[in-house]
């Protein structure tokens, strides 16, 4: 009587253990790295995604996102390589963070290449965005759509910048592609390399005078608090967002999940690219309330920063390619 009845007992067990393999085998859950969290507009694109994903799968497939490049110990230009390797399943990254990988992706750090929203989205909407998109996948990475992080406006806590000879001197905080070392350098000012994780507390204790970072950004992590009381619209470049997968976990897939995770990745980046530009003015209007002073340069003024920062184009163009380069500017002219 005991044995059987725990005989019976074992082929229950056995059963649910069975049941539960067969579950596992069928819902998969996939890690998804971002470097900000959905208080951004960066971390709600991947939100989305995870919740169209979920819902178009019927829970069959759930992303998980894991913000603050926490998968990467606070390093935002390992993602790429953490992505290629296996480390992390799928991400959502600007273009800035994994260009030390991907060098066509510089193109869009080259200073003052896009005037306009326009300008982006004939560079990623058409042939320069396949050849960049060509260029992530011979690196063992397979990119599925565009977001956006948006146009990177200048900060500091010193003065009013309207002309190059204002940055002067100016320690500012920039991001891990050595290009902006350049641009900045050309500029006059003392660029000084840092992650995200890192630049609050060098803004916050005076390390660094200022920083370069998208009106989003800036409005959501209350860079006014941090006594950077001066904002110069300059648009002198914009980091898409680029929602991608590891290569051999693209490979494990059946074409219909395949299908669902691109289709979903395009409508998630078209949404957030949508809402962030529309929330623009009002985030503007919030940032000079707070008691920023906000500077918008005339086209004069522009210029100066173009002029003076050409060498970037000449150190640079070799790297991104002069083919991809020539391209992206045919789409900015023709748009
Ligand atoms: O580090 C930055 O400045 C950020 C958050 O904009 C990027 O990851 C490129």
């Amino acid at each position: 009587m005991l044995t059987r009845r725990f005989t019976s007992f074992s082929a229950i067990v056995a059963g649910a253990a069975l049941l539960c393999t067969a579950m596992t085998a069928q819902a998969r859950e996939y890690s998804v790295s971002t470097v900000l969290s959905d208080a951004f507009p960066w971390g709600q694109a991947a939100q989305k995604w995870a919740e169209l994903v979920e819902e178009r799968s019927d829970g069959r497939i759930t992303l998980r996102v894991y913000p603050n490049s926490q998968l990467v110990a606070g390093d935002q230009t390992r993602e790429f390589s953490a992505m290629r390797s296996g480390l992390i399943d799928m991400a959502l990254g600007s273009t800035i963070n994994w260009s030390p990988q991907v060098p066509q992706l510089n193109l869009f750090s080259l200073p003052f290449l896009m005037p306009d929203d326009a300008a982006v989205d004939a560079i990623t909407g058409g042939k320069a965005g396949e050849m960049i998109f060509e260029a992530i996948e011979a690196r063992g990475v397979v990119p599925l759509a565009w977001g956006e992080n948006g146009f990177r406006e200048l900060s500091n806590s010193k003065l009013p910048v309207d002309s190059p000879e204002d940055l002067a001197g100016l320690k500012i905080r920039v991001v891990g592609s050595p290009l902006f070392n350049d641009t900045f350098t050309a500029l006059g000012a003392n660029p000084t390399q840092m992650s995200w994780a890192d630049a609050k507390p060098a803004l916050t204790t005076g390390a660094v005078d200022g920083q370069e970072n998208p009106i989003a950004i800036f409005d959501v992590a209350r860079i006014d608090q941090v006594g950077q009381k001066y904002l110069t619209l300059w648009h002198y470049m914009n980091d898409p967002l680029i929602f991608a997968v590891n290569q051999q976990v693209w490979q494990t897939l059946p074409q219909e999940d395949r299908e669902l995770l691109r289709e979903t990745a395009i409508e998630a980046g078209q949404w957030e690219i949508e809402m962030s530009r529309a929330q623009e003015d009002e985030r503007l209007a919030a940032i000079r309330e707070r008691g920023v002073e906000v500077i918008e340069l005339t086209d004069e003024q522009r210029q100066a920063f173009v002029e003076a920062t050409q060498s970037v184009y000449d150190t640079w163009t070799p790297q991104i390619g002069e083919e991809l380069v020539e391209v992206a500017r045919q789409a900015v002219e023709n748009r």
